[in-house]
């Protein structure tokens, strides 16, 4: 059961941010004992509920105000947000902290063939890319008529597989990009994960022990640099 007096706070289920998450609310005291399977698990020290979710759910939760509080790379974020823009849904929140993990790049790479003269070698090409709304963004503001192709998966392999020009990715090491023949050319947008806090307002009672567990959060981050 959801109990509303608790604080809900959603994290990425598995993944690149889960560890993070879990790490800071450690940190600063908040206390689970995770059972793999369960969507839902209660703090065992403190009034807070998790929500374990694919990192894809979460700009959505929070806008939605079906959660307080989410953990969430801003480059999922961001593209949530156009998305929900464009389709007339709130797309509202609040970026509580920017957090020292999850940094990476969405890149445009090309063919390591082929030879990039400047944004304008895009005009009229296909690229193929799990964010098309941060995508087509990009074009619009480069004054570029290009399209977005949307590949949930191995969006890295669709230049050689012959179903783009080149791909839009994010980019940590470069290995993956190397390793398929792709040069990095543009970077679109640099993202670190964030918490972000649904934008309407908590009860007071929330709201404190909110804003106690980000002057811990502060506290934790700052004694890493
Ligand atoms: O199952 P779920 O939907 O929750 O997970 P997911 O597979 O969508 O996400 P996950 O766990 O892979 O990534 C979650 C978030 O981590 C992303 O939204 C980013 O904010 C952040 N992040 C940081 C990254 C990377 N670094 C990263 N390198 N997400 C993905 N990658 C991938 C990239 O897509 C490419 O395939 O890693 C590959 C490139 O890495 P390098 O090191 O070879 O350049
Ligand atoms: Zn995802």
């Amino acid at each position: 059961m959801i109990d509303s007096n608790r604080l809900r706070i959603a994290v990425q289920k598995s993944g690149r941010l889960c560890d993070g998450s879990m790490d800071l609310l450690k940190a600063v005291g908040v206390k689970f004992s995770l059972r793999d399977r369960l969507l839902i698990a209660h703090s065992t020290n403190q009034p807070v509920d998790l929500l374990r979710v694919r990192d894809d759910d979460i700009p959505g939760l929070v806008m939605d105000g079906v959660v307080d509080l989410g953990f969430i790379g801003e480059n999922e974020l961001e593209e949530k947000m156009l998305e929900r823009q464009a389709a007339g849904k709130s797309s509202e929140y609040k970026v509580l902290e920017r957090l020292d993990f999850g940094g990476c790049r969405l890149s445009i790479a090309i063919p390591s063939e082929d030879e990039y003269t400047g944004p304008e070698w895009l005009e009229g090409k296909k690229i193929a890319t799990t964010y098309p709304h941060l995508l087509e963004r990009y074009f619009k503001e480069q004054g570029i008529n290009a399209s977005a192709v949307m590949l949930n998966g191995s969006v890295e392999v669709a230049p050689r597989a012959g179903l783009a020009d080149g791909i839009c990715d994010l980019v940590s090491t470069g290995a993956t990009l190397e390793a398929n023949g792709l040069e990095e050319k543009e970077v679109i947008f640099k993202s670190k994960a964030v918490l972000i806090q649904r934008a309407d307002e908590l009860s007071d009672t929330k709201q404190l022990l909110v804003n106690k567990y980000l002057t811990r959060m502060n506290g934790v981050m700052q004694a890493k640099e």
